[in-house]
């Protein structure tokens, strides 16, 4: 029967393993499981940090040396007795536990790709791929590798690719379906990689859904698959699943969807759903309990958990419920590091306080060291992933004219000056993403950037900043306009741009003497060796700029590049005298630059400021 099984693929309609005939390696050698789950090496690798990651979504092959020598050990990755994963991305893990409910342990396992010709045997009717970033097409992954390779193509690609190849050369290969799902599928179906990479079928959406099972049921039953599916988004948070197994990073959901509405976000599709807290300390102990030390939560704005459908706005954060959750997860005992992911900038202004909180909570924690920017005693920094895009506010309104609420976008440069003031002021140095070549942009748009960057400097704020080419992201609202393509379309502003904000990254290493010295001479020897020819002239004199050839004010003399102009920045209390009347009231007192008008507003209630007025506290919820 399991012969039969391995060379007639319409032979296996069953739903399950056929009865007897076990889908465990362990049973029966060679036999197979029933269902292979795996995820690109590169995205499923748990240590070093998450920059790891970004680094290898971002540079190429040629460049693999830097990360080796730093991180030697990068590639070793840790397994189960039986040889399955000990970690693997989220979504991985929730698409285990969505398959959990219908198939045995026994008929599903999650395996690193080097482990695949273990567990695909003659029983196995379906390999799942999970994937954040196959292709490197997507924003600031594809842009590093052109600027510094003659391969478009970012190393977590060409470990993609060889997962893939491994995939499709298995002898078993006419017996099984091969599925792929995860935020990077749409990578695939956009550039019509199906046989190239051998894939049957490109899901795009959770799997919890009953169409994920559905799908697995067709596969298995060997019927022919559509080539791209759609699954349906949990619209309540008791349909969202927590894996009760490790996680790389120890990530674990803390919200779905964002709210602020961006043009170009996928994520900001789904809808805005907080997780109970409950689930989430669930995972996070699950993850303890399998070895992890580190916690990250996912989300695309921390500062919305605890807010989401409540009486208040989600951009007002309940500070209440985020400190206990983080408190919480942070004195879980085997936690020993814990990571910030994503969030947004107009929460740091709206309410500082809960940032100082936080930081009390999160520094001790925090695996990341800045001894350069840091105030902290032993010199711990958080590290959030935060869009800034762009500075320009003519642009902000057309791609993200929600951005800042409750702040208008007019107010753009200075909500993000104001909240990396108070980031700054806390040990919270963000790693901010920038779009460059926007669909329509013009100098004006990247100047105003530029003035922002430098107005970053000139009051001695830091960031890390990370520019990347604008890529319409499948299904966004942008999906079908196009920017700028290549590296060597780019402006000579637009590359000032970009070297601008490296040079800028640079700055806590200018202690040292020889720093950015080497850094510098490097730059000058890759731009002779190699990139004058990949970008063109256009990349010239910012490189100079960047490779500090001469002060920054006689290139401008010179008119080779623009130094950006001194703006005028509103603070926390203009910010605020300029909030919307109805949203005055749920400010928070003790963060004071309160406006006039805030008592009166406090019930709700516009009318002349009261004579006696009663302190009051906005109404706070804590999550259950
Ligand atoms: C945590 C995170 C990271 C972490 C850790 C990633 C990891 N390997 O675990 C770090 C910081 C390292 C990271 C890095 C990057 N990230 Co990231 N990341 C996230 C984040 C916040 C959460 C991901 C997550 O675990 N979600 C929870 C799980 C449960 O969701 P999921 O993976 O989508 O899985 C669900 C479904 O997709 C589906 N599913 C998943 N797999 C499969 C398989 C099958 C067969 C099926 C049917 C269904 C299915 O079911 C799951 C739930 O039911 C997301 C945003 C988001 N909210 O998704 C961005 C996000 C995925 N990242 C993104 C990007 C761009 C990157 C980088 C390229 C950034 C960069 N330039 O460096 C790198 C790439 C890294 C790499 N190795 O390739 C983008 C992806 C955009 C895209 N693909 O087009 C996102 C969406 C952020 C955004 N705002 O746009 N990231
Ligand atoms: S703030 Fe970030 S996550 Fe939210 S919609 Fe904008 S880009 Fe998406």
């Amino acid at each position: 029967m399991l012969v039969q099984a391995a060379t007639e693929k319409e032979t296996a309609p069953q739903n399950r393993a056929p009865e007897g005939a076990p889908g465990s390696v362990g049973d029966v050698p060679h036999c197979g499981k029933l269902i292979v789950l795996t995820a690109p090496l590169t995205e499923s690798i748990d240590h070093a940090g998450f920059f790891i990651q970004m680094a290898l979504a971002s540079i190429p092959k040629w460049l693999e040396f830097v990360l080796n020598r730093k991180y030697p050990l990068w590639r070793e990755v840790e397994r189960n007795e039986d040889g399955s994963a000990l970690y693997m991305p989220a979504g991985v893990r929730v698409l285990e536990k969505s398959l959990l409910r219908e198939y045995t342990s026994d008929e599903v396992v999650a395996c690193f790709p080097d482990d695949l010709d273990k567990f695909i045997g003659p029983n196995t009717r379906v390999v799942a791929v999970s994937t954040h970033n196959p292709l490197g097409v997507t924003f600031a992954a594809g842009v590093y590798t052109s600027i510094y390779g003659s391969s478009k193509e970012p190393l977590n690609s060409i470990y993609s690719r060889l997962m893939f190849d491994k995939i499709k050369s298995s002898p078993h290969r006419r017996n099984f379906q091969v599925l792929v799902g995860g935020s990077g599928g749409w990578q695939i179906t956009q550039t019509n990689a199906f046989e190239e990479l051998g894939v049957d079928c490109v899901a795009e959406g959770r799997s919890e859904s009953t169409d994920a099972l559905a799908l697995f049921r067709k596969a298995i039953a060997g019927e022919t698959l559509p080539r791209e599916i759609k699954l349906a988004h949990p619209t309540s948070r008791d349909a969202i699943l927590f894996p009760d197994k490790r996680t790389s990073f120890g990530v674990v959901e803390m919200t779905t969807g964002c709210g602020r509405r961006c043009q170009f976000c996928v994520p900001d599709l789904n809808p805005q759903i907080d997780m109970p807290k409950a689930r989430i300390m669930d995972a996070v102990r699950a993850n303890v309990r399998q070895g992890n030390k580190v916690i990250s939560l996912a989300t695309e704005d921390m500062f919305i958990w605890g807010q989401v459908r409540t009486d208040t706005p989600f951009f007002f954060p309940n500070r209440e419920a985020l400190v206990d959750l983080y408190t919480e997860i942070v004195n879980t005992p085997g936690v020993e590091s814990h990571l910030v992911s994503h969030c947004t900038m107009a929460p740091f202004v709206v309410d500082p306080k809960l940032i100082q909180q936080l930081s009390d909570v999160l520094l001790p924690k925090s695996p990341i060291h800045l001894p350069r920017l840091s105030s902290h005693p032993q010199k711990k920094a958080l590290v959030p992933l935060i869009g800034l895009e762009t500075g320009s506010v003519r642009m902000a309104k057309q791609i993200m004219p929600s951005k800042g609420v409750p702040f208008s976008i007019d107010d753009w440069p200075s909500v993000v000056l104001e909240g990396l003031r108070i980031a700054n002021k806390n040990n919270w140095f963000p790693m901010m993403t920038l779009m460059i070549g926007n669909p329509g942009e013009s100098d004006q748009d990247t100047q105003a950037t530029l003035d922002l960057v430098y107005e970053m400097d000139r009051r001695g704020l830091f960031a890390f900043l990370v520019p990347s080419i604008f890529t319409p992201l499948h299904d966004t609202r942008m999906e079908h306009q196009t920017g700028v393509t290549q590296t060597r379309q780019l402006s000579p502003l637009q590359w000032q741009l970009m070297m601008k904000c490296w040079k800028h990254n640079l700055r806590p290493g200018q202690y040292s003497w020889w720093g950015p010295m080497a850094w510098r001479i490097g730059a000058l020897f890759m731009w002779l060796y190699r990139l004058r020819r990949l970008n063109g002239p256009n990349f010239t004199w910012p490189l100079m700029m960047f490779a500090g050839v001469a002060p920054e004010t006689i290139l401008q003399q010179m008119g080779k590049i623009y130094v950006g102009k001194p703006l005028a920045v509103k603070n926390r209390r203009d910010l605020l005298a300029a909030l919307r009347p109805n949203y005055l009231k749920h400010l928070r007192a003790d963060n004071g630059d309160l406006p006039e008008e805030w008592r009166s507003y406090q019930n709700g209630v516009p009318g002349p400021k009261p004579m006696h007025v009663v302190p009051s506290v906005p109404s706070l919820r804590i999550m259950p």
